[in-house]
């Protein structure tokens, strides 16, 4: 190691460095979103994000990432090693510049293909600030070399620690609990999905994720290893699983060579949805964005210049739109920017005007190709665009219906809702109940200032088998828009969401603690999701959780929501407390109700988020869609309580 490295004298830039890195710790939510899960989650993104850039200019092909037994990350490539040179402008090492200051990541590195992240690409000194312990070793020219840091800052300058015939980079680190108040526990489902989804944007890379903190019957660590060598086609397949295909082949193209790479995927099923992802730099674009307007551009014209030159289109009395051509679509589009400027509320919105032509021109190529050699799925997919004309004909009139009540206010409120006092929908809420009877307690034990009740008829309709019209002819989710505020389609989009009028910040839905019930609040998240996405997204929707026993002895009594605590509350009772076990909400009084479920100071309401998009939409179609093997399959192996906080 050079003397400069050993000297290590802090410089005014080391200072200032510093200084960025205690910005980093006061607003951490400025480089990572939030302090929550979602931002806990983004440390190790950021950190596998730097190996993933590595991989794609070439230089390595394998990366594992393992949460350890002390809950700590290790991630770990094996490419160059990120340099452990003396930093001229610095005067440490360039290791140590990248790890302890704020915006230098690869930055001195020209060569190398590096496509900026817009929501991660803040650089892993970001994750070493929000560390109270970090560790690099980089594996690099024949040796071992090794960095340690506490929230940020380096304990010792760069060493030497051994030699080794390896090439790459590992980093281990453990977030700050101070930082990340309200968990610093790594959801295994949650970084799984993760590492999936890139291993199928990033074809070639293998990546395997580990779980170290248990092991299972056999003594073995839970591990997945995710490779694909196809890319978006086998994302396809794995996301359309559980729909029945109606063409024969997933239709798929991967332009790398151009200023702006593009891939895309996309096949058509019998289903009624749209499922389209989108993605910048392996980023998720839930807001979509120029490249997304690129490829429905391309598809529309592609499927219209075939519809119109086949004749199939001369006896149709009416317009095709846009939306008739994404019926029963299930695609993916990732591109690849140098400079992405994302837009929008979640900045997850691509603004740049260049990207729309390739993306259209690549689009529309390859669906001509694929038309011109499969004629008889052109026909199949024309007929499906004709159909779906049709039925949004029936939809829009059933839609003008719902429209006119609202919107008018000749209909008024739903009869079966209970209404609050309170007129600031910031501080109402609405209880979505299960049954008329459940209903009926859940309205005398309500604090009606600011509770609404709605109950729902039984089963809601699946709306995941039901094509559009039948959905809005529905009377219960009728309902649920009216008693919302919630409205559908402007003049431009027919299926546009309004929730500007939203009349409930919080929308609850409660439903019995047994399977019956959790299908039923599966029915209304299917609902939400495929119909009011954007409820979810902004965090309005929630899952009360009512206990599953009473403990009671003498005039002391307890509530309990699992099998621990029910062991818990009867021990401290002595031992021989009376248990009894809820079978539904119906066999609470509105007093108990209250007390466990409704009362804002006592009970849990689990918040409904939307983790992967994809993966979403996966489970839904899986749990309430036609195939039955692989939805049993599920809830067997997730036992009592499918987990829909997808
Ligand atoms: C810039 C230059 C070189 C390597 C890297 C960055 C690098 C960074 C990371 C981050 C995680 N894993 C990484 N692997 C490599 C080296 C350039 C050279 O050797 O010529």
């Amino acid at each position: 190691m050079s003397e400069e490295i050993k000297k290590n004298n802090y410089s005014a830039d080391s200072i200032q460095a510093l200084e960025g890195m205690e910005h980093v710790r006061m607003r951490p939510s400025m480089y990572i979103g939030d302090v929550g899960v979602r931002g806990l989650h983004h440390l190790v993104y950021e950190v596998v994000d730097n190996s993933i850039d590595e991989a794609m200019g070439g230089h390595c092909d394998t990366i594992s990432v393992a949460i350890n037994e002390d809950g700590s990350i290790t991630v770990e490539d094996n490419g160059r090693g990120i340099p452990v040179d003396l930093h001229k402008k610095e005067g440490v090492s360039a290791l140590e510049v990248v790890m302890t200051k704020i915006g230098a990541g690869g930055k001195f590195d020209k060569d190398s293909y590096k496509v900026s992240g817009g929501l991660h690409g803040v650089g892993v000194s970001v994750v070493n600030a929000l560390s109270v312990h970090m560790k690099s070793t980089v594996f690099r020219e024949g040796k071992i070399y090794e960095q340690e840091y506490e929230r940020g800052k380096s304990i010792y300058p760069v060493k030497q620690i051994g030699e080794t015939e390896k090439r790459g980079t590992r980093q281990t680190f453990y977030p700050d609990p101070t930082i990340f108040q309200q968990t610093i526990e790594f959801s295994y489902e949650t970084l799984s999905a993760r590492m999936r989804e890139l291993s199928f944007l990033n074809k070639g890379i293998t990546i395997t994720f580990t779980d170290k903190r248990e092991v299972d019957e056999k003594g073995e660590f839970k591990q997945e290893v995710f490779h694909s060598t196809e890319g978006l086609k086998e994302y396809i397949r794995y996301l359309d699983g559980n729909r029945e295909p109606i063409i024969s082949h997933v239709i798929s193209m991967d332009h790398d060579k151009g200023e702006i790479p593009v891939e895309v995927a996309l096949i058509y099923n019998t289903s009624y949805g749209e499922n389209i992802f989108s993605y910048v730099n392996n980023i998720n674009t839930h807001e979509g964005g120029t490249h997304l307007q690129g490829f429905r551009s391309g598809l529309t014209r592609t499927l219209k210049k075939y519809a119109d030159a086949s004749g199939m289109l001369d006896k149709l009395k009416f317009e095709i739109a846009g939306d008739d051509f994404r019926e029963g679509l299930t695609a993916i589009v990732s591109v690849k920017v140098a400079e992405p400027q994302f837009e929008g509320q979640t900045k997850t919105k691509l603004g740049n005007r260049e990207v729309v032509s390739p993306v259209s021109q690549a689009v529309a190529e390859m669906l001509e190709n694929y038309l011109e050699e499969n004629p008889n799925d052109a026909r199949t997919i024309i007929q499906k665009v004709i159909l779906a004309a049709q039925a949004r004909h029936a939809a829009k009139k059933a839609r003008e219906m719902v429209q006119r009540k609202t919107v008018m206010g000749g209909g008024g409120l739903p009869g079966k809702l209970s209404d609050c006092s309170e007129q600031d929908p910031e501080k109402c809420e609405v209880y979505l109940v299960e049954g008329d009877s459940a209903g009926g307690t859940a309205k005398q034990g309500r604090d009606r200032n600011f509770q609404a009740i709605l109950p729902l008829r039984g089963k809601i309709l699946n709306v995941e088998k039901a094509m559009h019209h039948k959905v809005f002819e529905n009377e219960e989710i009728r309902n649920i828009f009216t008693a919302l505020g919630v409205t559908v389609g402007t003049e431009e989009d027919s299926k546009a969401l309004n929730i500007s009028k939203l009349r409930y910040h919080k929308v609850i839905i409660m439903c019995d603690a047994d399977v019956d019930g959790s299908h039923i609040s599966t029915l209304i998240l299917t609902f939400f999701f495929r119909f009011m996405k954007e409820l979810i997204e902004e965090g309005h929707v929630y899952i009360a959780a009512p206990p599953l026993y009473l403990v009671k002895k003498g005039n002391k009594k307890e509530y309990a929501w699992n099998d621990v605590q029910r062991d818990q509350a009867n021990e401290r009772m002595g031992g021989s407390a009376a248990i009894q076990r809820y079978k539904g909400l119906g066999e609470m009084n509105a007093e108990q109700l209250w007390e466990t479920t409704m009362d804002p100071s006592f009970r849990t309401l689990r918040q409904v988020t939307i983790e992967s998009l994809a993966e979403a939409d996966r489970v839904f179609s899986m749990l309430m869609g036609d195939e039955v093997p692989p939805r049993k399959e599920f809830i067997e192996k997730n036992a009592v309580y499918a987990n829909i906080d997808a």
